[in-house]
């Protein structure tokens, strides 16, 4: 069995995720908070190869300068025992109340401030840690009501942050990117940049276009009833998935954060096989972190967190088995072909067609037989989907 995660599967954790305490809408904590050593090591232990974190996640907000110190020196010492690596590391402009209307998008001023200042702070700290990535997920930047917000202001503001951020890295010399992370809802009723499509239509209107690429979630675009894979492939074809958060949901409902393959599963597999393979018509494979950004459930208790931990992984490494007995499959190769999946690589016209050439083509048109689609010439996309899902349960080699 290869289902054991080594270091070189680039498997990244959240501190807040194995570091969840079970806080909900309708509960308090039912685990323990968890240090920050004790997390590195086990995630060390249990095959990982990175953690990220929040500045919040490793200092409370609001922390003297020496107790943030304390921690970040902390934190290091047990990097540098293992040997674990902080390939990201992010902001948190939602939990304190200051954010009780967003940070860089607040209605007040004072409070935009104050936000990027926070994050240009936790920048050098990214920095100093050799993090290669930034995410910026904007969960507290949106409104419940829509007279509360003037979008395109907000959006603008939005866009001025991002300029100054990129600004900031440049100046400093940081190789660092930023990975903008969307969701639709939750905790604000309307997010601004609520789905992959969103995010990377407003990337192409900052200054640095380059320094911009996002960080889907599985759960965050399927809470919007979207294929994340889907959106995944967009992402790719666009060169700006920078990063990526592994999760499992189940429908159009709240943020449920399950292990990765717990929630769709099928789109979990069809996930793994593109970020592990590419498209078949030529959309490049993702070399970045596979970080999971889940909750352990708070029925679980310490053995349980660290189980769900593994979890995440092993269906990962299961789910990446399957994909490369899809794909290594003569039958599934046939009928992809059968199916036309590689016929859609080949441009529609041909070289130097002109659209007079098309008009003057009768095949494309007179002479073209639409009736023979009528009770034939199927796609045979059922069978695919079949030898795919046969593949995903184990039922062929
Ligand atoms: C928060 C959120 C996640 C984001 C994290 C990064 S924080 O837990 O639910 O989706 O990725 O800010
Ligand atoms: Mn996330
Ligand atoms: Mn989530």
């Amino acid at each position: 069995m290869t289902a054991t995660p080594t270091r070189g599967d680039k498997f990244s954790f959240g501190l807040w995720t194995v570091g969840y305490t079970g806080i909900d809408t309708f509960g308090g904590a039912t685990q323990p908070a968890l240090d920050v050593v004790e997390v590195v090591e086990k995630l060390d232990e249990l095959g990982a190869y990175g953690l990220t974190f929040h500045d919040d996640d490793l200092f409370a907000f609001g922390s003297a300068d020496a107790e943030r110190q304390r921690q970040v020196d902390r934190l290091k010492g047990a990097l540098k025992a293992t040997g674990l690596a902080v390939p990201m590391v992010t902001t948190n402009l939602f939990s304190a109340p200051v954010f009780k209307d967003g940070g860089v998008t607040s209605n007040d001023r004072q409070v935009r401030r104050f936000a990027l200042r926070k994050v240009l702070r936790n920048l050098d700290l990214a920095a100093e840690l050799g993090a290669a990535t930034f995410v910026l997920w904007g969960g507290r930047e949106g409104a419940e009501y829509d007279a509360a917000k003037d979008v395109r202001a907000a959006l603008e503001r939005y866009r001025e942050a991002m300029n100054l951020l990129a600004e900031y890295v440049t100046g400093k010399g940081y190789g660092i990117r930023f990975a903008l992370e969307p969701k639709p809802n939750e905790p604000r009723g309307d997010i601004l940049l609520p789905t992959l499509g969103h995010a990377i239509a407003f990337i192409g209107t900052l200054e640095r276009p380059g320094l911009f690429g996002v960080n889907p979630e599985v759960g965050h675009e399927q809470m919007a009833g979207l294929n994340f894979t889907a959106g995944v492939a967009q992402a790719l074809y666009c060169g700006k998935l920078f990063h990526i958060d592994l999760n499992g949901q189940r429908g159009v409902k709240y943020d449920q954060d399950l292990v990765f393959g717990h929630g769709d599963l099928q789109s979990a597999f069809s996930l793994v096989d593109l970020l592990e393979h590419g498209g078949p018509g030529g959309i490049p494979a993702y070399d970045g972190p596979r970080h999971f950004d889940y909750k352990p459930s708070r029925t679980e208790d310490a053995a349980g967190v660290w189980q769900s931990a593994s979890a995440n992984m092993r269906m990962y490494l299961l789910l990446r088995e399957r994909a490369a007995a899809f794909r290594a499959d003569p039958e599934v190769r046939e009928a992809l072909t059968a199916a036309g999946v590689t016929e859609l690589a080949t441009p529609t016209l041909d070289e130097g067609e002109t659209y007079q050439d098309l008009l003057a083509d009768r095949s494309a048109f007179e002479d073209f037989d639409t009736g023979a689609y009528y009770g034939a010439k199927g796609f045979g996309f059922v069978r695919l989907q079949q030898l795919a899902t046969e593949h995903l349960i184990g039922a062929r080699g």
